[in-house]
C-alpha cells in the first residue's frame, strides 16, 4: 500500500510540474497558510495576485486536499459568513490581495496536518480576457499558528 501511494503521489507531482509554465503575465506572491491545530482538516490560503492584462481566477485545486474552493468571508453582527466564489477578477496591473476583504482559497479535507515550514502546493486556473484557460502552480508557505484563529466550516 505504501508503495502504491507513493507511486501515485509521484505521478501527481509529475503531471503538475508539466502543466506549470503557462498563465503568462500572472504573478502570485506571499502565498501562505497557517499551521493547522490538532483535528483541524481545513485551511485558508492567502496570496497576492497581479496580472499584466485583465484576467480572473476561475478555479483552484491542491494535491494536499480533497477539495479546494475560492471563498469570501464577511462578518455581520459578529457572525462569520462564508460564500463560494465562482471567480476572482484580476484587473490589469492591479494587485489583488486574498486576505483583505476576506477572500481566500479554502482547502477542505487536508490529507495531512499543515506544519510550520511545509510547502503547500496549489494550482490556480486562470482565464484570460480572451477566454483562454491556463494554470498557475504555486507553493504556499505554512506559517505558525499564532495570530487570529483559523475558521472552521
Ligand atoms: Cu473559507
Amino acid at each position: 500500500m505504501t508503495f502504491r501511494r507513493n507511486f501515485f503521489a509521484t505521478c501527481v507531482a509529475i503531471v503538475l510540474s508539466m502543466s506549470t509554465a503557462a498563465a503568462q503575465g500572472v504573478k502570485a506572491v506571499n502565498a501562505w497558510a497557517r499551521a493547522t491545530a490538532p483535528g483541524q482538516t481545513n485551511a485558508s490560503v492567502y496570496l497576492d495576485l497581479t496580472s499584466d492584462s485583465n484576467a480572473a481566477v476561475v478555479g483552484v485545486g491542491s494535491p494536499a486536499a480533497g477539495h479546494a474552493a475560492l471563498h469570501s468571508m464577511t462578518m455581520s453582527d459578529g457572525v462569520m459568513r462564508m460564500r463560494a466564489l465562482a471567480r476572482i477578477d484580476l484587473p490589469a496591473g492591479k494587485t489583488v490581495n486574498l486576505s483583505q476583504n476576506g477572500v481566500h482559497v479554502m482547502l477542505v479535507d487536508l490529507k495531512k496536518p499543515l506544519k510550520q515550514g511545509d510547502k503547500l502546493p496549489l494550482v490556480l486556473s486562470i482565464q484570460s480576457s480572451g477566454m483562454s484557460l491556463t494554470t498557475l502552480n504555486i507553493e504556499a508557505e505554512v506559517r505558525g499558528m499564532d495570530g487570529s484563529p483559523s475558521h472552521q466550516h
